[in-house]
Formats: C-alpha cells, structure tokens, sequence
C-alpha cells in the first residue's frame, strides 16, 4: 500500500491523477497546510522540502529493497510510480524517449510549476496593495511556458508524440487553472484541445475532485493576511526542525 500526502492542489493533483490513471492502490493522507502539516518531523523524513505531494510505499517496487520508501517531488514520484506500474513512460531502453521525458519532467518543475505558482500567489493570495508589479510579471512568465507546451503541443497529441504519459500529467495540473490564475488559453489552442482531452478521463476527473471541498478558495480564504505561517516563509521553521529526510 502507498501512503499519499496529498492536499487538493495542482501539484498534489499530478500524483492523484496518475494513481487513479493506473490503479495503484493508495491511502489518502490528508495534509492540511495551513495548519502546518508540512513541518511536522514525521512528514519531514519523507518530504525534506515541507511540501506536499509526498509517498510512502509500503511494497516497494522491486530493486529497492523491503523497507517503507518515502519520495517526494512530484517528479521524482511520477517516475518511481510510472517504474511500479509498468506504464505512462518510455521504456528505460529508448534512450531518446526518455531524454525527453526527462526534459519536460524538469521544464515543469523548473518553469511551468514555479512561474504558475508565483501568478497564483500574486493573483490570489498576495496582500492587494502588493499585487500589481509581481501578477504582471508572472502572468508574463507563466504565458511564456503555455507558449512553449503551445508549440510542442501543435504537432502531437501528448508531450511525448502520439502517447500520454506522466509528462502530460505532471504539466496538465498548472493548465487546467489558467483561468482562476488570471491568464487564458485563447491564444493556446493546441493546450486548450489537450487540457481538454485530458479533462474528460475519469481518472483525472477523480483526481481534480479528490477533496474538493477542501481547496482554498471562496469565502474562509487563506491569504498572506490571515497564514503568513504558509505564505511568508523564512529559513527558521525548517533549520529548527532539522531533517533532511531518509536515505544515504
Ligand atoms: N516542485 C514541487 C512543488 C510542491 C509544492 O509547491 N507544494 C505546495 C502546495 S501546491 C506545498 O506543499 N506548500 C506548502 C508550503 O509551502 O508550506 C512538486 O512538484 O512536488
């Protein structure tokens, strides 16, 4: 059985939708970030970075031993569960295929993610007097990605080519909120037709509605206002708790 840390966030929606997309079975552990969760120390031996998603496979994938493995990021987690499953990548022997796997695996995480994150962040949570400079700038930076994925997208179905993978999953999350992050697809049809396609699997319409009841947003919002704990970080809370997760 594999533990998922999980709060119903785009980046925690990459993993929920690839345990759905392959029915691996799992156990929801739920992590309420505003009430800091994320800093607790039995969390922290599995996710050093204090963010979720985060897994504990309790059945390891085999080579890597019998004792509970933890992964966090949702990259380094989509390869591990891709590996277990047996599906949504190239197989490790097409060289060629799996550099581009890994290319867009780290485009999302190095790009798309943080520029989308930082546009949420300015668009939804930053104190209004504070908000204009900073959406501007990652409105202009998160449109930049959906260009480049526009492009890649223009001449094949998937990130990939005629196959979906967890490429398409990791960045699907960050495309699929356009619109509550300020920005539009209409510029980016071939995003909108994949964000589209993507949208009708079961599996990720599972995912995006794992406790949707939970999502912060509406009325009872947290914002830098009312959570600076979430929203205005500093180094103090993490070199207190000092962990630096499990392994050699
Ligand atoms: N690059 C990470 C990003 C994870 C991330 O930013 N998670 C956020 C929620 S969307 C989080 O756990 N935030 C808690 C905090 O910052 O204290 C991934 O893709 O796994």
């Amino acid at each position: 059985m594999i533990d998922f840390h999980y709060a119903p966030t785009p980046n925690g929606w990459k993993v929920a939708i690839m345990l759905e997309e392959t029915g691996l079975p799992y156990d929801l552990k739920p992590v309420s970030l505003h009430d800091g969760d994320q800093f607790a120390p039995d969390f922290l031996a599995i996710s050093p970075n204090a963010k979720m998603p985060a897994i504990l496979d309790h059945a390891p994938a085999e080579g890597y031993g019998t004792a509970p493995l933890p992964v966090f990021e949702s990259g380094a987690i989509l390869l591990y569960l891709a590996e277990k499953a047996g599906r949504f990548a190239p197989p490790l022997t097409d060289r060629r295929a799996r550099k581009e796997l890994d290319e867009w695996l780290f485009w999302q995480t190095g790009s798309q993610g943080p520029m989308g994150g930082q546009l949420s962040h300015y668009r939804n949570y930053a104190p209004e007097a504070d908000r204009d400079y900073g959406f501007r700038r990652y409105l202009g930076e998160y449109e930049r990605t959906m260009a480049v994925l526009e492009n890649r997208l223009r001449e094949r179905p998937y990130i990939l080519g005629g196959a979906y993978s967890i490429a398409d999953m990791q960045a699907f999350p960050w495309a699929f909120i356009a619109k509550p992050l300020g920005s539009s697809l209409d510029r980016f049809p071939s995003v909108a037709d994949w964000r589209g396609r993507l949208k009708a699997r079961p599996a990720v319409r599972r995912a995006i509605d794992l406790m949707k009841d939970r999502q912060n947003r509406g009325t009872g919002k947290r914002t830098v206002e009312n959570d600076s704990g979430t929203f205005n970080q500093n180094a103090d809370r993490l070199l207190a708790a000092g962990r630096g997760g499990t392994g050699a």
